[in-house]
């Protein structure tokens, strides 16, 4: 069974907010419910988008990588990803839910690098080609938590990205951009506690989507 009629689910929120997780317990509720459902992220969720991934996420050497150039490759690889997967995907009435979006372009690229903004939202209206979310579900932390969530990982397996390497005052800006924008669209984007346990958010987040799904 699908939904009535398709319908595009974003997660935010810094690193380490519980994203990834909160999308597993969302999958699985809604295929429970037998609707079919489509589970992305960004940047990445097309062959080619993944390229870009890799590339903006792990580029190292000599040659440091504007902050131009990272807008324009989190912008290249959604444009591959919209056109490719998420439009038709929700044309077949399907639920796609995607693990960060174009607000992340906003928050980081806009605001903690200090890209012109409305350059960065123009951008971002291109790279989309209409298709904004339904709904945005914001997962809000400090982000001194979310790197004490995320240090065992990066222990383990060594793989910090260049963004997640900025200093604190990055992470900070990044926070304050993501409740700007929802304080901005607060139809859109819902703000919930990522402090909570992942039960108790994904409670809250079932009783969101109920008006979209
Ligand atoms: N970026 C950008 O700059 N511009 C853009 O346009 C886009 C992205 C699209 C993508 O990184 C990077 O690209 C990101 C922004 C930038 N860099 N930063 N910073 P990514 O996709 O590799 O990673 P991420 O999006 O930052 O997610 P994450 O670090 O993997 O975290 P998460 O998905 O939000 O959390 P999680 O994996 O679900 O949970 C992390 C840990 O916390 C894990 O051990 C969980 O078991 C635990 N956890 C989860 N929930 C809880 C609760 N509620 N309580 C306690 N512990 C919890």
């Amino acid at each position: 069974m699908n939904c009535k009629k398709g319908c595009f689910i974003t997660f935010e929120g810094p690193e380490g907010a519980g994203k990834s997780t909160q999308v597993k317990l969302l999958r699985q509720a809604l295929e429970k419910r037998g609707i079919q459902t489509i589970v992305t992220r960004e940047p990445g969720g097309t062959p080619l988008a993944e390229q870009l991934r890799d590339i903006v996420k792990y580029h190292e050497g000599d040659e440091p990588m504007a902050a131009e150039t990272e807008l324009l490759l989190f912008a290249a690889s959604r444009a591959q990803h919209v056109r490719n997967l998420i439009k038709p995907a929700v044309a077949e009435g399907k639920v796609v839910i995607c693990d960060r979006f174009y607000d992340s372009t906003t928050a980081y690229q806009g605001y903690a690098r200090s890209l012109e903004l409305d350059f960065v939202q123009r951008l971002n209206m291109f790279a989309i080609a209409g298709c904004k979310p339904d709904l945005t579900i914001l997962l809000d932390l400090p982000p001194e938590a979310g790197f004490s969530r995320t240090a065992a990982r990066a222990e383990t397996q060594g793989l910090n990205d260049r963004l997640e390497n900025e200093a604190l005052d990055f992470h900070l800006a990044v926070r304050s951009a993501f409740l700007t924008i929802a304080e901005q669209e607060p139809e859109r984007v819902k703000v919930v506690s990522a402090l909570d346990a992942p039960e108790v958010i994904h409670c809250t987040i079932m009783e969101l989507i109920e008006n979209v799904v």
